[in-house]
């Protein structure tokens, strides 16, 4: 087992990294910037290092400076979290080249995921059902009409180098298809130095639903259900459930075994999230993530794994401490992504926290790295805390959301609090029935000129 770990990351998630660290006697390096000296995973850690000035490509992506810092603590691994360097292949190999274990999947996976042509070959190959498009990039407009007449219209052309909702554009006949291609290739190639694209069935009214899995890397593999995640703003989760409330233990069954025997002939290494879009009864393969996600409390709430010691001992060579038979799903949980920005407009509200209450009490999580008189920094994400619910069934887990949204007080900075509190008690939330335009059109509802 690793005697160091240094946590490449910041806020809630290296404070969650920490805990798990604690939990298996194992010492702990916070990095931060200049901005973050007084942020608490700084406090909480045994060692921390100055990486930077704020801005995140000097500091939390600073490749350099974060070797250095291996260097001069003696980390035997680095834990990247979520976002920042977490799915970056190149960081994976320099640290593995310098003799430092990094704690995610291996190299290879993470870079055929971060392409994802690449992706949905793999996908394909390994009997993972995908959405109905090309079989890889496009390279003319003739391939172009080709496939989309024999997938038929609307289509969706998306970038490889894309992802998270990132360069896509939708063509919804022959017409349209040639500027959407064109439009989707420059775009792509502003964004991310690479122009590939491909051409996918448009999906009108799908749920995004997710599957967790975890691997040892020597074909031992477990799926831990689903997330439904549809509930998003711009492409930005923003309440995130287990199980989803449409899923059929059938269905459950079905898709995560699938998914699951893929990831065992993958070998596949730590925690990752396979992504589907949901819709008539079928579930199609979009992307893979290759990391640990915002969202994985709800996962641990309905299961009792604890997933970060489960990527930690992964990486150190051990065994996965669950068979797939041993995996139990038991109650619902839900996650609120409490972030500090205005509950209507979504404007960033960063400054200092004043009075900060958190709600507590049977089935209430809270993960936060906040503190009453902490300054919120204005440079990086705006998530103030992650509010996990669980309970015996839906009904329950709502009713317990509810009683702890209005038990949570936040003053000094405007909070996405009250929208949670409004969703709730929605009623076509509380029936399970929506989209992933539901929250987007109830966000729009309200608004003048509508
Ligand atoms: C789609 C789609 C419809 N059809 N693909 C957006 C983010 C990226 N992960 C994939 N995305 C989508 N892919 C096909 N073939 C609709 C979306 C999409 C979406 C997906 C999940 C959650 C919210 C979304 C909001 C808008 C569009």
């Amino acid at each position: 087992m690793f005697g160091k770990i240094l946590i490449a990351n910041r806020g809630e998630i290296a404070l969650r990294v920490l805990r798990a660290c604690k939990e298996l006697g194992i010492a702990t390096v916070a990095v931060h910037s200049t901005a973050d000296a007084d942020a608490m995973h700084v406090k909480l850690a045994d060692e921390s290092v100055c990486i930077g000035p704020p801005a995140a490509k000097d500091s939390y992506l600073n490749i350099p400076a974060l070797l250095a810092a291996c260097e001069i603590t003696g980390a035997d691994a680095v834990h990247p979290g979520y976002g920042f360097l977490a799915e970056n292949a190149r960081f994976a190999e320099i640290l593995i080249d310098h003799g430092v274990q990094f704690i995610g999947p291996k190299p290879e996976h993470i870079r055929i995921m971060g392409d994802k042509i690449e992706a949905k070959k793999t996908a394909r190959r390994l009997g993972i059902p995908c959405v109905p498009g090309s079989d890889g990039g496009i390279t003319s407009d003739e391939e172009a009409m080709r496939v989309a007449s024999e997938i038929g219209f609307p289509v969706l052309v998306k970038a490889a180098a894309g992802g998270g909702g990132r360069g896509m554009k939708v063509a919804r006949s022959a017409e349209e298809l040639s500027a959407a291609l064109s439009t989707a290739r420059s775009e792509a190639r502003a964004a991310f130095g690479d122009d590939a694209v491909y051409l996918e069935k448009y999906l009108g009214t799908p749920r995004h639903i997710e599957i967790q899995v975890l691997g040892d890397g020597k074909g031992n593999a477990v799926h831990l259900g689903e997330r439904d995640c549809s509930l998003q703003r711009r492409h930005q989760k923003v309440w995130e459930e287990a199980p989803s409330p449409i899923i059929t233990p059938e269905q459950r069954h079905r898709i995560g075994e699938t998914v699951a025997q893929a990831m065992r002939d993958l070998k596949y290494l730590g925690a990752g999230t396979i992504e589907f879009l949901y819709e008539n009864g079928e579930f199609y393969f979009i992307e893979m993530n290759t990391r640990i996600q915002v969202e994985h409390p709800v996962t641990e709430a309905i299961t009792g794994i604890d997933l970060i010691n489960e990527q930690i001992r992964v990486a150190a060579g051990e065994e996965l401490s669950i068979r797939q038979e041993d995996v139990v799903l038991n109650g619902h949980a839900i996650e609120c992504r409490v972030n500090a920005e205005h509950p209507r407009t979504f404007r960033p509200s960063p400054g200092k926290i004043g009075y900060w209450h958190v709600p507590g009490g049977l089935g209430v999580r809270v993960d936060s790295a906040v503190y009453q008189g902490y300054a919120i920094p204005p440079y990086y994400d705006s998530l103030v805390g992650k509010l996990i619910v669980h309970g015996k069934t839906r009904a329950e887990c709502l009713m317990r959301l509810r009683r702890a949204l209005d038990e949570f007080v936040v003053e000094g900075i405007e909070t996405t609090l009250p929208l949670f509190r409004e969703l709730a008690r929605n009623e076509e939330i509380v029936r399970g029935a929506y989209d992933i335009h539901w929250l987007e059109h109830f966000l729009a509802e309200g608004e003048p000129g509508r």
